[in-house]
């Protein structure tokens, strides 16, 4: 009688321990979730695949945990227990049935949604306006972004322009990485030897926090930087300011730069012709594609950008 009621107190405690860790998390943190929380199509699109998939996981999760409770208190261990205990029982169509078909549906179903939305990701956001490139590399411990049509450079810092969707193609010249700005989108690698893509796109002017998600070594955890959406014409001002009152960087200075070491916010008026393209070739030279599709994906450099 006594171990009864140690387990309920048990129970109760631990659900209670549970309710209090929720409420105290979504009371202080929910604005945190900023993966719930997107601000382009992007993002968008993948949020609504994360609710799908964690409401349809639901459909596991719930029930389990129905049936993990009800079966230990059916069949717990008391004199006067009647559930029938059938040492013999060994097969059931019907079980076999459910518990096999439950999770063949989910895997259909998550698999047309998330195919559907994969492709759909790997083309640009659809919108009137042209989309640009910036070409990003991940060093030991800092981000490099080169604007190839304006031609300037950033580290660890990156300016957009808002409703205009943007051509990130991702290299590295230091262990591999993971881009990440989650209020615009998913990760994607940054490796060396080749070049990724990623489309992005931020509907409004807004600051958003970038990092990256790869484990890559002592000062990895400082690897963050600062992403600013401005409206179009702000951001053609940025550039001009950038162009008229940053240093150059030169071929030394990248040397410098992608030694191991941790870096502020930088900005250069220029970068050597062709820097993109000659850390990419050095380390490899692949050039994946994927704006026509994935079938587009190729491996013998063709596709520069
Ligand atoms: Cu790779």
């Amino acid at each position: 009688m006594k171990s009864k009621r140690t387990g309920w107190k048990l129970l109760t405690i631990l659900v209670l321990s549970y309710a209090v860790i929720i409420a105290v998390s979504v009371a202080l943190g929910w604005d945190k979730f900023i993966v719930l929380d997107p601000k382009g199509p992007v993002a968008e699109v993948q949020q609504k695949l994360i609710i799908l998939t964690g409401l349809i996981c639901m459909a596991v999760v719930i029930p389990v945990i129905v049936l993990m409770v009800y079966i230990v208190w059916k069949y717990r261990d008391t004199p006067d227990n009647d559930a029938p205990y059938q040492p013999e029982w060994n097969d059931s169509k019907l079980l076999e049935t459910i518990w096999w078909g439950i999770p063949i549906l989910i895997i259909i179903v998550l698999s047309i949604f998330t195919a559907r939305d994969t492709y759909k990701l790997a083309k640009p956001p659809v919108t009137d306006s042209n989309p640009i490139t910036i070409q990003v590399t991940s060093l030991d411990w800092k981000w490099l972004f080169q604007y190839p049509d304006q031609k300037i450079a950033t580290v660890n810092y990156v300016q957009i322009p808002a409703g205009v969707p943007i051509r990130f193609q991702l290299t590295s010249d230091a262990p591999m990485n993971s881009f990440w700005i989650p209020q615009l989108g998913g990760q994607e690698y940054s490796m060396p030897g080749m070049a990724m893509q990623l489309w992005l796109q931020a509907d409004k002017p807004g600051k958003y926090f970038g990092s990256g998600a790869n484990f890559s070594g002592r000062d990895f955890a400082h690897m963050q930087f600062e992403v600013e959406s401005k409206p179009q014409a702000e951001f053609n001002e940025w550039v001009k300011e950038v162009k008229a009152s940053s240093p150059e960087l030169t071929k030394e200075g990248y040397t410098q730069l992608a030694k191991p070491s941790t870096a502020k916010q930088e900005f250069f008026s220029s970068y050597p012709d062709e820097l993109y393209t000659e850390i990419v070739d050095k380390n490899g030279g692949i050039y994946m594609k994927h704006s026509d599709g994935l079938n587009s994906g190729s491996y013998n450099g063709s596709t520069r950008p």
